[in-house]
């Protein structure tokens, strides 16, 4: 593998040019017209612009990409996370072309893209699922008498859905065949796939997810979990590795059935499988997702490996240079997604110009970072700006190392989610780690931020009242 062409663009692009030079790998990177002065574009060996700005005429063109790619003789795609990451036909186009896709094959990105095709393939490997039914419902009155004996509140999922959409809680069996038909022709429109099931609603869960990887020879590892469980909107906005409630006996036991739902699906590359677990610390598979995560950093640090390295290894038909046992948690990670949102006016995206624009600095701060100073930020993207990652040998460590890389790192010219972050660090619930998926919604609103920032400023003052005072005890000293 000389050459790869990165169909993406912004921090996971340069991320993993990264390793790609490293590796002595040559990297092609694409663009819009949004991003011809875009940091991934200069990073890159060769750049090609693909498209214009809006995504479904750029980094979604999978036929453009692979006509790019032909014509620079690229040896095969990365996609990043987003745009074509999960699409099963662009996977495919990559095989038809011999162009190797770094990620799953083609069947995989299928099953574990279906709710239901996925649990269908998982059926024979006993893997905890919450109660429910496991195929597409046909008959609302059976489905009803089912939801009946499950218990009330339960969920109406979409086949199709997934990130949260699709779903439905049913807090009550006369609500059940109203929320019904809603479920199905909201899923209909939104996915063209009407296919509903239904599970126990499983009240206050905390997310947490298992990075795996397989080889091409039958190998599969587990790299442990990530908690993901401070979300908002299903929107995740920070994350930690290692959870901070799991004992090694759980740990194990969720590692063991992340193998098995990979294996369930003839699983190549990096995955994550994502699981429930409730507050007796029962854990429920959710579902698996088939590409690199946005916060594969924090497994990477825990770790001590390379995950794209390991991506581009195995789809060049290398065994896994790590076997289980060779794998041990050391320290803790967390890391915070930094949107240009504005955390006082309901997450609105806050576009505009980086006036100012300088990262933190230091041994264990990592920013995966998209953008540069005096830059605009684009309104047809994502707005994550950046991630900000630190390590620790402790948790508690970790987290003094985040709110000092928060407050050194500098932004000017828009809002974003850093004071957001540092409202979560500094929440005693967070730092207890006692907390669970409604963490934003039971502890965040913009007038408790501003009160944590009054404090903020009350001790700042203070402080400075202090020095000013001892300041002026040694100035008269010597003149007395
Ligand atoms: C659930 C659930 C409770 N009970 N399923 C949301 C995203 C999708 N991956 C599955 N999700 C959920 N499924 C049952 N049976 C609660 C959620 C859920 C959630 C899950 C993970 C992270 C954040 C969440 C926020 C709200 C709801």
């Amino acid at each position: 593998m000389k050459k790869i062409l990165i169909a993406n663009r912004g921090e996971i692009a340069i991320r993993v040019m990264r390793t790609a030079k490293k590796m002595g790998i040559k990297t092609v990177a694409v663009y819009s017209t949004a991003d011809r002065h875009a940091p991934h574009v200069k990073y890159a060996d060769e750049a090609v612009l693909i498209g214009e700005a809006p995504s479904n005429q750029s980094y979604l063109l999978g036929d453009k990409i692979i006509e790019v790619a032909k014509s620079l003789s690229v040896d095969a795609i990365h996609p990043g996370y987003g745009f074509l990451s999960e699409n099963a036909h662009f996977a495919e186009l990559c095989e038809e072309n011999n162009i190797i896709f770094i990620g799953p094959k083609s069947k995989a990105i299928k099953i574990m893209g279906s709710k239901l095709a996925a649990k269908e393939a998982v059926k024979a490997y006993n893997i905890p699922m919450v109660p429910g039914t496991d195929e597409a419902i046909t008959d609302i009155a059976v489905a009803k008498k089912i939801a009946t004996e499950i218990g009330f509140p339960i969920l109406i999922k979409a086949s199709a859905g997934g990130g949260g959409k699709g779903m439905r809680v049913v807090e009550k069996e006369t609500d059940f065949e109203s929320q019904m038909d809603r479920a199905i022709s909201e899923a209909v429109n939104a996915f063209g796939d009407g296919s509903v099931f239904i599970e126990k609603y499983v009240s206050s869960p905390r997310h947490i997810e298992i990075q795996v990887m397989a080889d091409a020879h039958g190998n599969i590892i587990h790299l442990f979990e990530r908690e993901c469980s401070i979300q908002r909107r299903h929107q995740k906005v920070v994350e930690e590795a290692p959870s901070s409630v799991l004992t090694p006996k759980l740990r194990q036991q969720m590692g063991e059935a992340a193998i098995k739902v990979a294996k369930s699906c003839n699983y190549l590359g990096a995955g994550t499988v994502e699981f429930l677990l409730d507050d007796n610390l029962n854990f429920y598979f959710l579902e698996m997702n088939t590409r690199l995560q946005v916060e594969h950093p924090v497994t990477e640090l825990i770790t001590g490996t390379d995950l794209v390295e390991l991506q581009i290894r195995v789809a060049r038909g290398e065994t896994l240079p790590l076997k289980q046992e060779d794998l041990k948690i050391t320290g803790h990670a967390l890391e915070l997604r930094v949107y240009a949102e504005d955390p006082l006016n309901d997450f609105l995206p806050s576009v505009g110009n980086l006036e100012v624009y300088r990262l933190p600095v230091g041994e264990n701060i990592r920013v995966d970072n998209g953008f540069e100073e005096g830059m605009d930020i684009p309104i047809y993207y994502d707005p994550m700006l950046s991630k900000l990652i630190t390590y620790g040998s402790t948790r508690d460590e970790a987290i003094q190392l985040m709110i000092h890389a928060i407050e050194n790192y500098q932004i000017e010219g828009i809002q974003t989610t850093l004071p957001f972050g540092l409202f979560v660090f500094k929440h005693d619930a967070f730092r207890s780690g006692d907390f669970d998926t409604h963490f934003v919604k039971k502890y965040y609103s913009p007038e408790a931020l501003l009160e944590e920032q009054k404090e903020e400023a009350k001790i700042a003052a203070t402080l400075a009242l202090q020095q000013y005072l001892e300041d002026q005890k040694l100035l008269r000293v010597p003149l007395k």
